[in-house]
């Protein structure tokens, strides 16, 4: 199974056609191509990349899955209170670590990030990450091991992969999150964002601003649309977040294509309603795995 290295990113790629690109800067993965089961020609694009998305590294990347550790939003916890939203794991520049598997089953890349000086000067706490992402045929597994080397401390933190799925916003339909608690982050006062609501829908779509984050999350989602459907197949991971702007709050956003929000939906499994405590020596891994239809 071949793969490719380069000075800022690594691209792997399946014998059957899918592939996947991944910038060193955040690990973040900018595309994934894969084909449905039994199609015939070319794979298709499952991620949405705005294209005013920074590849550069000058800032996060707009779309694709930036990995947001150890903080979710606007930092709350003293030990993230020099951090910007969403952490600093999205915009450090991780290390290829090497190929941890390679068969005609998939290919799995292993990149890491340790503390460095441009980490600490901001954030003090022993950390090391490993993120594994792992490309079959119709399957991307996108594995982020935290790890406390600590000998005493704790680590308290937060952790999401920030999913852009490729999908047209206004007809897609997530399942099964009927009956789960989740707070509304679209909500004008802090009480009315932090308040506890209970989903209704058997069916969650994004046609208005949306901005949830669910509790207890399922093991599997399904977000569907006509002639579309891609599963998540989740675990670790504790609470799932679904965001789509949509044209008043997208528009504001400088790196947002011209209604490209229009064109997804973050599908966000994470671990952000609290922190998670992990005590020294210990490791806690989110799995994240993208099914194509
Ligand atoms: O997806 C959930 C969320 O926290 C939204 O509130 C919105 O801020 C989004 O992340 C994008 O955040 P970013 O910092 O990438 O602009």
């Amino acid at each position: 199974m071949p793969y490719e290295k380069t000075d800022d990113k690594v691209v792997l790629k399946h014998p059957k056609g899918a592939s996947v690109v991944i910038l060193l800067f955040g690990a973040t993965i900018v595309s994934w191509k894969a084909s449905d089961r039994g199609q015939l020609g070319s794979p298709t694009e499952r991620l949405f990349l705005s294209s005013k998305a920074a590849l550069d590294g000058s800032k996060a990347v707009r779309g694709g899955i930036p990995v947001v550790f150890p903080c979710f939003g606007p930092p709350e916890h003293p030990d993230h209170s020099k951090l910007p939203q969403h952490g600093f794991a999205r915009n450090k520049i991780w290390a290829f670590d090497s190929i941890v598997m390679d068969n005609d089953a998939g290919v799995s890349v292993r990149l890491i990030l340790q503390p460095n000086p441009t980490i600490t000067k901001l954030y003090t706490k022993n950390f090391h990450l490993v993120y594994v992402v792992t490309l079959a045929e119709h399957e991307l597994s996108t594995d982020i091991h935290v790890l406390n080397p600590a000998s005493s401390e704790t680590l308290d933190f937060q952790a999401l992969l920030h999913t852009y799925i490729r999908a047209p916003a206004n007809e897609v339909s997530i399942t099964p999150l009927l009956g789960k608690r989740y707070v509304d982050k679209t909500e004008n006062s802090p009480e009315a964002r932090s308040t506890l609501k209970e989903e209704g829908r058997s069916a969650v779509d994004v046609r208005t601003f949306t901005d949830s984050v669910y509790e207890d999350t399922p093991p599997e989602i399904n977000v569907s649309w006509p002639g579309g459907d891609l599963a998540l197949k989740l675990s670790g991971f504790t609470t799932l977040t679904i965001w789509n702007p949509q044209e008043e709050a997208g528009s504001k956003i400088g790196d947002m294509e011209e209604k490209g929000w229009e064109r997804f939906v973050c599908v966000e499994p994470g671990y952000v309603r609290g922190f998670k405590q992990l005590g020294p020596g210990e490791t806690w891994i989110g799995q994240q795995v993208l099914v194509v239809a």
